[in-house]
C-alpha cells in the first residue's frame, strides 16, 4: 500500500489494558517505518469515569456527551492530558515514536464553543439542554499538526480545546478525532473500536459489512447502527464529507488487525468510502 496519512482515534477499553496499548505502540512503528504519517487523537472515557468518582463529582451522558461542571472539567483536564496523554506519551516514545503529546490547545489548534443540544420531547416541545463545558468545534487549524508529520514526529492529541478566551472545554473524542482527521485531509479515518466491524446481524462474523459507501450510511442509521456506534460513524461520516478519503472501522483490542489491513491488504473491519 503506498504510503498514507492516518488519522487514528483511540479510546475506550482499547486503552485501559498496559498491554495492548504497548501492542498498538509497536503496529504504529512499523507503519510509520514503512512511510505513513500517523496522527493520534485520544479519549479516555473509563479513566474520567475513574477520576471523577474518585472526586466525588456525579457525571451524567446526554446523548453520548458528559454533562461537565467546571470542578468536572478540572478533573477531566488533569486525567486526560496528565495522565492518558502522559502515559501514551511515555510508552509510544519507549517504541522509539517520536512522540509529541499535545491537546487542541496547543497554538489554538482547535477552537470551540459552549455545544448546544436540542431534545424533541415525547410532547413534540424542544428542550435545550445545558451541557456545561462541553465543546463544539468551531475551527481546527492544522498547521502544527502538520508540521510535526512533515518532520516525522507523531503528534498524540487530547480531546480538550478551548474556546476564543482560552476557556477549556471537553469535546467528545469522536467528534475531535473526525474535525482532525478532515482538517488535515486523512487518506484514512481509523476509528479503533471495541467491535470487528459493522454488523449486519451481531454477532455472527460473516455479517460485518466489509465495504459501505457514505451513500448508504443514512439507511442504515437506527438498523444496523446503534447506540455508541451511532456517534462514532456519524464522526466517520462527518469527515469523509469534509474531504477524508476513507475511514474504516478496526477493533481496538486486536491491535495486529492494523498491520493485517495496511501491510497485508486482509480483509478486515469495515471501510467506508466515498
Ligand atoms: C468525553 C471525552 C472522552 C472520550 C468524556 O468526557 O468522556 C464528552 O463526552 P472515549 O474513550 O473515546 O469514549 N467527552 C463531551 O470521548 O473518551
Amino acid at each position: 500500500m503506498p504510503s498514507s496519512k492516518l488519522l487514528i482515534k483511540y479510546g475506550g477499553n482499547a486503552m485501559i489494558n498496559q498491554t495492548l496499548k504497548l501492542q498498538i505502540a509497536q503496529s504504529l512503528y512499523r507503519l510509520k517505518n514503512a512511510g505513513h504519517e500517523i496522527v493520534l487523537v485520544h479519549g479516555g472515557g473509563p479513566f474520567i469515569n475513574k477520576a471523577l468518582e474518585k472526586a466525588n463529582i456525579p457525571s451524567e451522558f446526554i446523548e453520548g456527551q458528559r454533562q461537565t461542571s467546571p470542578e468536572a472539567m478540572f478533573e477531566i483536564q488533569k486525567t486526560l492530558k496528565g495522565e492518558v496523554n502522559g502515559d501514551l506519551v511515555k510508552v509510544f516514545s519507549q517504541q522509539g515514536l517520536k512522540a509529541v503529546g499535545l491537546s487542541g490547545l496547543d497554538n489554538q489548534t482547535v477552537l470551540v464553543s459552549p455545544k448546544k443540544l436540542k431534545l424533541t420531547l415525547s410532547d413534540g416541545i424542544i428542550d435545550e439542554i445545558d451541557l456545561g463545558r462541553v465543546g463544539q468545534i468551531t475551527s481546527v487549524d492544522p498547521e502544527l499538526i502538520l508540521s510535526l508529520i512533515e518532520k516525522k514526529f507523531l503528534p498524540i492529541l487530547a480531546c480538550i480545546a478551548a474556546d476564543t478566551e482560552g476557556l477549556a472545554y471537553n469535546v467528545n473524542a469522536d467528534d475531535f478525532a473526525g474535525e482532525v482527521a478532515a482538517s488535515i485531509q486523512a487518506d484514512y479515518y481509523i476509528s479503533l473500536t471495541d467491535v470487528d466491524g459493522l454488523y449486519q446481524n451481531y454477532p455472527d462474523p460473516t455479517s460485518i459489512l466489509r465495504n459501505i459507501s457514505l451513500g448508504d450510511l443514512p439507511n442504515l442509521y437506527g438498523k444496523i447502527i446503534q447506540g455508541g456506534m451511532i456517534p462514532k460513524i456519524q464522526s466517520l461520516e462527518n469527515a469523509l464529507k469534509k474531504g477524508v478519503k476513507n475511514a474504516l472501522i478496526l477493533n481496538g483490542t486486536q491491535p495486529e488487525q492494523l498491520l493485517a489491513y495496511f501491510e497485508k491488504g486482509s480483509t478486515i473491519g469495515t471501510t467506508i468510502t466515498h
